[in-house]
Parts: structure tokens; sequence; C-alpha cells
């Protein structure tokens, strides 16, 4: 199944291929991000515009006008700072589209989702700027060494939810203050393609049964700023460190999660500061276990001179949380942050170098992608064209 910018299947056959899903429609997905005169242009029939002048002024009053079944819908998003908070609870496709003409430079996006929020005695999933979760619980982080306890029967959210060139942003403080998240997702796959996220804190939040993919993408943060439950895969991607805290990945995993191969990778990309007016020297960590079935792999990345010698570290000095269940795994990474003899010196060992078989376990979103029942390829819903 490819989901590239113009699909030459005949309609039918898509319809069979995708038994009761309905298709996607043909169209060139540059053409419709495209600014034109009539803003639809090249956009799939049916396309909700978005912007002040139009019928839905906000991306969350176009959601809700969306039916609730399984057919694909397309949001197009003219220009423009949308403070508010955006859930997509339905589980037919969507795709969120900024209006750009410049589809493969992120730095040309026309779009900011803004939202400011920092989590006191609430849960993080509170604070999201967007939130891709079936429902409240399945979006929860809780507390705990599994976190919220999702009901046995909690119905998986969106198959396949997109978002391309929108940046998501929760700026509360300008520092780390407390969670603050961009993201959210819970028992849903989503993808997101030259999108930039930006936080200090929980910047991104892969929870339960959820199946996150990143591509060509910006996500900046400070402290622990990828965490979570659930799978994410990011590629071709900058992180920005706005600072050093805890580490860039703090990932919770289960039981279930350690048959499984949920946890973080981070691959083909780099991990750098987020300016030169920041002077942050050999001291950041790429991580440290939430709990101690945390699972991370940082693989061919440029790491610049932020990063500690010893790589990953413990969650604190009184409580580790590492034990023989914890895989904080680091492959061919380069970089004046790739320090070796630190890796294999500092850090009491937690740091794992992975050789090429270790690393050929994990080196696809095939092998790591599950369905909720724990069978391998749940990767339809990834775009491999970008
Ligand atoms: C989106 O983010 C990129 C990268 O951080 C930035 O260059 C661009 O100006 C941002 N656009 C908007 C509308 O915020
Ligand atoms: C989105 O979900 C969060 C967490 O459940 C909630 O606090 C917020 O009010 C929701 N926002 C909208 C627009 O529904
Ligand atoms: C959410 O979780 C709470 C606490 O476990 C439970 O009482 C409630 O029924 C759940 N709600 C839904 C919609 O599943
Ligand atoms: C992703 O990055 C890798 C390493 O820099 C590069 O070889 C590859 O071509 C990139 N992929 C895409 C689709 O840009
Ligand atoms: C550099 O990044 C830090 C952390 O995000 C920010 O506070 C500061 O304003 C930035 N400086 C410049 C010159 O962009
Ligand atoms: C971890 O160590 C325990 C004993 O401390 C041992 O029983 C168990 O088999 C080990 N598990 C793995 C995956 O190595
Ligand atoms: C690499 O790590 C070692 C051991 O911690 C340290 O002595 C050395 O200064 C580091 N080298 C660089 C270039 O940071
Ligand atoms: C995923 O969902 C299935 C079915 O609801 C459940 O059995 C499984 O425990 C969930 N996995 C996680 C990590 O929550
Ligand atoms: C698991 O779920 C997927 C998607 O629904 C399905 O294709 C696959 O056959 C299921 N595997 C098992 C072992 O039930
Ligand atoms: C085998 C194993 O890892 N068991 C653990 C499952 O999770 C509970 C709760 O975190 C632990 O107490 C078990 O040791």
């Amino acid at each position: 199944m490819k989901f590239g910018r113009v699909f030459l299947v005949v309609p039918g056959l898509l319809v069979a291929a995708l038994g009761d899903q309905s298709p996607w429609e043909e169209y060139s997905r540059v053409e419709c991000q495209a600014p034109t005169t009539d803003p639809l242009e090249g956009c799939p029939s049916e396309t909700v515009l978005v912007g002040s002048d139009s019928k839905y002024a906000t991306i969350k009053s176009a959601i809700s006008s969306l039916p609730h079944d399984t057919s694909s819908q397309t949001l197009l998003i003219l220009p423009g700072t949308y403070k508010e908070q955006v859930n997509v609870t339905r589980a037919g496709p969507v795709t969120l589209l900024g209006q750009t003409n410049a589809h493969n430079d992120l730095g040309s996006n026309t779009v900011e989702v803004l939202w400011r929020a920092v989590a006191g005695t609430g849960d993080n999933a509170f604070t999201a700027v967007l939130t891709v979760a079936p429902d409240l619980n399945a979006s929860l982080t809780g507390a705990g060494p599994t976190g919220f306890a999702v009901a046995e029967e909690q119905p998986f959210g969106n198959t396949n939810f997109r978002a391309y060139n929108l940046n998501f942003t929760n700026d509360f403080l300008p520092y780390s203050a407390g969670p603050s998240l961009t993201l959210s997702t819970g028992y849903a796959n989503s993808g997101f393609y030259h999108c930039s996220f930006s936080s200090y804190q929980d910047t991104i939040h892969v929870g339960k049964n959820a199946s996150t993919y990143i591509s060509h993408s910006s996500i900046g943060g400070q402290t622990d700023f990828l965490y979570g439950f659930g799978t994410l895969w990011i590629t071709n991607s900058t992180l920005l460190l706005r600072g050093c805290g805890g580490g860039v990945t703090a990932w919770k995993g289960t039981n279930t999660t350690f048959e499984n191969e949920y946890g973080v990778y981070i691959v083909d990309g780099s991990v750098v500061k987020a300016n030169d007016s920041l002077s942050i020297n050999h001291e950041c960590a790429l991580g440290r276990p939430w709990n101690s079935q945390h699972r991370s792999v940082f693989a061919r990345n440029y790491l610049d001179e932020s990063i500690l010698p010893a790589g990953y570290v413990e969650w604190s000095s009184s409580e580790p949380r590492v034990t023989n269940l914890t895989f904080m795994g680091e492959y061919e990474d380069f970089g004046p942050g790739f320090n070796l003899t630190g890796r294999m010196n500092e850090g009491d060992g937690v740091m794992i170098e992975l050789d090429s078989e270790l690393w050929a376990q994990y080196d696809s979103p095939l092998k790591v992608f599950h369905f909720p029942n724990g069978s391998f390829g749940n990767t339809d819903w990834i775009d491999w064209s970008v």
C-alpha cells in the first residue's frame, strides 16, 4: 500500500485492497498544499478548509465537523497561528495539511498551533497541543511503574492520522517548569512529516498501544522530552536541545513492552543544541529509564558537543532503575558528542553499544511497529514517500 503524491490506482481496486475502509481519493498533496486563488484546488473533494475567514476558523471546529465513521478526511489549514488544543478521537483516517509552497522545507511552514499549559495536579494529557487518542483514558500518562491502568476493553482510536507542514508549540514558560506536551497519542497510529514540535519538558508523549512515525521534522525540548509507553520512530529529523534535564528519552516499558518492541528509535538524524547562544558542553544525556524496562536506540545520528560522554544516565542516583531489562542503546552515532571512551568508562555500564547483529533486530519500522494484538507490520499508515 503506497500513499504517495499521486495515486495511480484504479479506485475500484483500492476499495478492494482496503476492504471495508474507505479509499483515499486520488490527489496530489503538493498541489493541494500550494497557495492558489481557490485554496482547495488540487485537494480531495470534501476537504475542509480552516482559516480565519473560512467557515471553520479553528482546527478543532473543523475536526468536530467530521463524521464519526471510517471515511478518510482531509483538512487544509491556511497560514496563521491557531491558539487552541486539538483532539482527534475519530477512527477513520485524518490528514491535516498546512498550506505551503515549499512542502519539503520545514522552515517555510506557515501554520503554528499554539497552546500554553503545564501540568499541575492534573494528568500531563491535559496540557497537550494535539491529542490523537480515542478518549481521555487512552491518553492519560498516570503514575506508578505501569502508568494509568487502561481498561482491557479500551477501543483503538485513529488508524491513520497524518500531519504535514505544521508547527506545534507549547511555550508555557521558556524553560522546564513541569510537563508541557505538544503531542499526546494513545491507542492510535500517527505520522508527522515536516512538522515542528517545541516545548521544554515532555514534548512528545507516545502512550499505550500508540505507534508514531516522525520524519523530516524538528523536536525541541530540555527535559525527558520524548517519553511514553508505545512505539516512536523518528527519522531524518533534528532534536534540538534547549538545555539539559533528565534525558532526551524516558521510556516506560511494561511486561508487555518487553516482549514486544515498544520503545523509541531515533535514526539518521541529529541531536544538537537549539542555538549557538546556549553553552551546553558534554552535559545532556540521551536518556534515562523512566522504568527499568525502558528501551531506546539512537542510530546513525550526528551528536554535537552537548552530549554527555556517558551517553545515557540512571534515573537518579538514589533510584537507578537500571536492570538487565533496561535497553539504552546506540548504533553508529558520530560527531563530537560520540565519545566511545566515555560510553565505555562512565555511566556504570548502562549504555549498550549495538553491533550490527543486535541493531538488525530493530533497524526498520516494520520490525518495531505492532498491532495491539502483538503482530508485526503495523505500517500501512506510514507515508514512505516523504
Ligand atoms: C515553523 O517551525 C520552523 C522550524 O522551527 C520555523 O522555521 C518556522 O518559522 C515556523 N513557522 C511558523 C509559522 O511558526
Ligand atoms: C482535549 O483533551 C484534553 C485532555 O483530555 C482536554 O483537557 C481538552 O479540553 C480537550 N480539548 C478539546 C478541544 O476537546
Ligand atoms: C476511565 O477510567 C476510569 C478509572 O479507571 C473509569 O472509571 C472510567 O470508566 C473510564 N472511562 C472510560 C470511558 O473508559
Ligand atoms: C535520511 O537521512 C539519511 C542519512 O543522512 C540519508 O541517507 C537519506 O537519504 C535520508 N532520507 C531521506 C528520505 O531524505
Ligand atoms: C536559544 O535557545 C534558548 C532555549 O530555547 C532560548 O531561551 C534563547 O532565547 C535562544 N537564543 C536565541 C538567540 O535564539
Ligand atoms: C535478569 O536477571 C534475573 C536475575 O537477576 C534473571 O533471572 C533473568 O533471567 C535475567 N533476564 C534477562 C532478560 O537477562
Ligand atoms: C571522552 O570521555 C573521556 C572519559 O570520560 C574523557 O576523559 C574525555 O575527555 C572525553 N573526550 C572528549 C573529547 O570529550
Ligand atoms: C494494547 O491493547 C491490548 C488490547 O486492548 C491490551 O491487551 C494490551 O495490554 C495493550 N498494550 C499496552 C502496552 O497497553
Ligand atoms: C493482529 O491484528 C492485525 C490487524 O488487525 C491482523 O491483521 C492480524 O492478523 C492479527 N494477528 C493475530 C495473530 O491475530
Ligand atoms: C518478568 C517481569 O519483568 N515482571 C515484572 C512485571 O511488572 C511488574 C510491575 O512492574 C514487576 O513487579 C515484575 O517484576
